[in-house]
This record gives C-alpha cells, sequence and structure tokens, in this order.
C-alpha cells in the first residue's frame, strides 16, 4: 500500500492516478477541511479531467484520512516554498512530514520525496531527519526521490505521458518505484542519483524562467523605441535553431517563480543569468503598472476607478492564483498607497482581492480601459464586448483597432 503524504496540487493527483490503476492507495493530508472535502466526494481544485480520475480512483478504493499510515511506501508531496530574504528552499513542510512518517514507518519502507527540492536539500534536511529517528539509510529506510513534472491545466495528461525521473541511492531501489510509476505512467522513466534528480528538476523551471525572461526583457526594449515585439518573435521563430517564448504580465505559479530562486540562494556568485532573469520576470507587474500610467495619460483618463484587471489566476485557465501577476500588480499599486483598480476572473468565484466583480458584462461596463492579464478562452471568445473600450492586451490575443500591448 502507498501512503500519499500531502494531497495539494501534485499530491492529490498522483494519489488518484495510481489507486484509478491498481495500486492500493491511502492519501494523508494534515488539513482536515480538506480531507473531509475529498470524503465527502468533491475534489479540492478544478482541473481538466480530475473529477473523472476522482470518481474512478474512489470505485477503486482510495482513502483519504489525516492519519499516517503504517505502510512500506511514501510519497511525500508537499508545498517547497522560498525563503523570501535568502532566496533558498524552505524545507520545512518536507522535514516535517518526513519526522510523522518516521514516527510509524516500519523497518525496510521506501520513503519518495516528490516536492521540489534545491540540489543538496535532501542530505541536508531529509537525511538527518531520518537518522535523528533512530534509523540507518539504507538498511531500515530507503530514500529516492521523484520530482513531478506536470502542469496545471494539463496535469491529468502530462501525469499519463511525461517522462520521468527517479533519484535513489540505490539502483534496485530505484527500480522499484520505477515499476510503481509505470503503473500509470506512459513516458520513459529514467533511475539516476538524488542529486542530479534533483537538480534536473530545478533546471527544467530553470530554463523556462530564464527564457521567459527574455522574451519579457525583449518586449521592454522594443517598448522603448516603438518595436513591435509580437512581430519580430514571430520573424525569429521561423530561424531553425530560434524558439523564443512570448512576453507576458509576470511570471506566477508556484514553480517558475520559485524554483529557479533556490539556485540563487545556494550559488549567489554563480547564478547570475538566472538571478537577472528573476529580476526582470519580478519587475513585469510593476512594467504593466507603468503601462497603464502611460495609456491613461495619452488617453486622457483620470479614474483609476475606471480602469479594470481581467484575470486573477497566475495563468490561463486555471483556478490557481499562487504567485499571480495580478496579485502582484495589485500589491505593488498598495504599496504606492493607491487603489480602486477593478477586478474580474472567471475562475474566481470568491471575494478575494477589493473591488472585485463576478460577471463579465457587468465588470466590462464599469470600466473604459481593460487590461488583460491573462488570456482565458472567454475573454478570447467574447472579444467583441470589448470594442470601445480601450485595451491593453499584455497577450497579444486581443485583435481590435484600440489595444495597446506592453
Ligand atoms: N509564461 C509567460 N510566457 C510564456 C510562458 C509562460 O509569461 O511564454 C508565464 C505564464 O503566464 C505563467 C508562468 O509563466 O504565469 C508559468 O506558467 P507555465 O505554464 O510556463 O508553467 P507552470 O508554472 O504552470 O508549470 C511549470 C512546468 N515546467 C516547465 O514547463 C519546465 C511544469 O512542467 C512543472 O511541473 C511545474 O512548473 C512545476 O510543478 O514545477
Amino acid at each position: 500500500m502507498v501512503n500519499v503524504i500531502g494531497l495539494g496540487y501534485i499530491g492529490l493527483p498522483t494519489a488518484l492516478m495510481m489507486a484509478s490503476h491498481g495500486v492500493e492507495v491511502i492519501g494523508t493530508d494534515y488539513n482536515k477541511e480538506l480531507v473531509a472535502t475529498l470524503n465527502a466526494g468533491r475534489t479540492t481544485f478544478k482541473e481538466e479531467g480530475l473529477d473523472e480520475l476522482f470518481n474512478n480512483a474512489v470505485k477503486a478504493g482510495i482513502k483519504f484520512t489525516t492519519e499516517y499510515q503504517v505502510t512500506d511506501t511514501y510519497i511525500v508531496s508537499v508545498p517547497t516554498p522560498y525563503d523570501k530574504f535568502s532566496k533558498k528552499v524552505d524545507a520545512c513542510y518536507v522535514v516535517s512530514a518526513i519526522r510523522d512518517v518516521m514516527k510509524v514507518c516500519p523497518k525496510g519502507a521506501t520513503v519518495v520525496v516528490e516536492s521540489t527540492v534545491s540540489p543538496g536539500t535532501i542530505d541536508r534536511f531529509v537525511r538527518p531527519a531520518v537518522e535523528d529517528a533512530g534509523f540507518v539509510i539504507g538498511k531500515d529506510i530507503n530514500l529516492v526521490h521523484a520530482p513531478e513534472r506536470i502542469i496545471p491545466g494539463n496535469m491529468v495528461f502530462e501525469l499519463l505521458h511525461n517522462n520521468r525521473t527517479i533519484g535513489a541511492d540505490d539502483r534496485n531501489i530505484g527500480e522499484k518505484v520505477k515499476a510503481l510509476y509505470s503503473s500509470f505512467c506512459q513516458g520513459e522513466i529514467v533511475v539516476t542519483d538524488i542529486r542530479t534528480a534533483e537538480m534536473t528538476k530545478v533546471v527544467e523551471n530553470t530554463f523556462r524562467a530564464v527564457n521567459i525572461a527574455f522574451a519579457n526583457e525583449l518586449a521592454k526594449i522594443c517598448r522603448h523605441d516603438n518595436m513591435d515585439v509580437y512581430e519580430i518573435i514571430r520573424i525569429c521563430n521561423m530561424h531553425p535553431r530560434v524558439n523564443i517564448l512570448q512576453p507576458g504580465p509576470g511570471v506566477g505559479g508556484h514553480c517558475i517563480s520559485v524554483d529557479p530562486w533556490f539556485l540563487v540562494g545556494d550559488y549567489p556568485s554563480l547564478a547570475k543569468v538566472i538571478d537577472e532573469s528573476m529580476k526582470t520576470n519580478d519587475a513585469m507587474p510593476d512594467f504593466v503598472l507603468n503601462r497603464i500610467y502611460e495609456i491613461m495619460k495619452e488617453k486622457g483618463l483620470s479614474d483609476i476607478g475606471r480602469v479594470g484587471l481581467y484575470g486573477l489566476t497566475y495563468k490561463e485557465n486555471v483556478d490557481d492564483m499562487r504567485e499571480s501577476p495580478t496579485l502582484q500588480l495589485l500589491e505593488s499599486q498598495q504599496r504606492h498607497l493607491a487603489s480602486g483598480l477593478k477586478v474580474y476572473d472567471p475562475f474566481i468565484k470568491k471575494d478575494v482581492v477589493a473591488n472585485q466583480y463576478h460577471n463579465l458584462d457587468e465588470f466590462i461596463d464599469s470600466v473604459d480601459l481593460v487590461v488583460i492579464m491573462v488570456k482565458h478562452n472567454e475573454i478570447k471568445e467574447n472579444v467583441e464586448k470589448l470594442l470601445g473600450k480601450v485595451v491593453l492586451d499584455c497577450h497579444n490575443i486581443i485583435a481590435l483597432p484600440e489595444v495597446y500591448h506592453i
């Protein structure tokens, strides 16, 4: 039986996927409300195909509880935030989950850490937590790191099809864990050592962060001299070895805006390109704020209450607001002791910020300038509703005469 610890964005789909492929699974989370919701038959976030997967897993017998189980295999998928000052990974949740597992697990158990951690975290924090509990690693407890790779918005498909990495001290244990993931994963599974697995995960997200930063920097250069960054990227990408990503209002989510900082935190004098890239991406919400100011001046608009931000989530067609550029922008505005921007997101049903609307028509009617912060399908399918409005399109998706870009 597999005990999945942490039933969030990664742990829940992983647990459901294993259960619906014949693995006996019990999911554990310390959040009583979350466990109660799952036990009442409801999922805790929206994701394409998740409800169906949930129903299959429930039929297959998955259980949810707040208790840690006595078993031979544990998968730890708890959050790994970064310390805002040092930029280093904050492994407190991983360590506390490991300590709790150590209280119940029998000798011979395998503990798989799925949470993203910086290279060396397992050596520095996880091994001591296991040893402090009186276990000998490799003899009593087997340690494995199997970082996840799935993208919010396409999680179920990617869980089934992405290649995976498994890092283990002992190759045989690595192969055993590979067999477990092979119950559902149709991609190639590479078995390597733990530190390599830790590093690959962080490097993958860093690669994307650096490339997004490059696109954002181009947008700023082009804005300065009034060049069309989108046309330039489109043409450059026709070169067989060039593939530039898209500029945007910032980078959100719990991965690309977080993981690269781990390398900056651990290697401050070496990770220069990464450091600059993260600063470039983090500065984008302020850049948008400044664009709003410029456009308001140009159009003679003076009432900030007639400016609306479309989108609160960190990217399109998900209900996840973690580190979202819109929240960053609103916070920056508050830091300048200003307020009043209107906000709307079709995926956010609760009131989470001031001046929030829950109906697209009412939102558009109440503003003169609409800022497209997130390219949800909803707005792409309702472009005509923006006719007559001034639009700042941060994603180049709106084909109307009076559209501004970042
Ligand atoms: N973004 C841009 N321009 C682009 C692409 C993305 O500004 O051209 C922005 C998005 O709007 C968003 C942010 O970047 O705010 C991140 O979005 P994303 O869709 O690129 O990635 P995430 O954070 O949802 O998921 C990433 C994925 N990593 C990679 O693609 C290398 C996913 O595979 C990982 O599993 C996930 O991080 C994770 O959990 O680490």
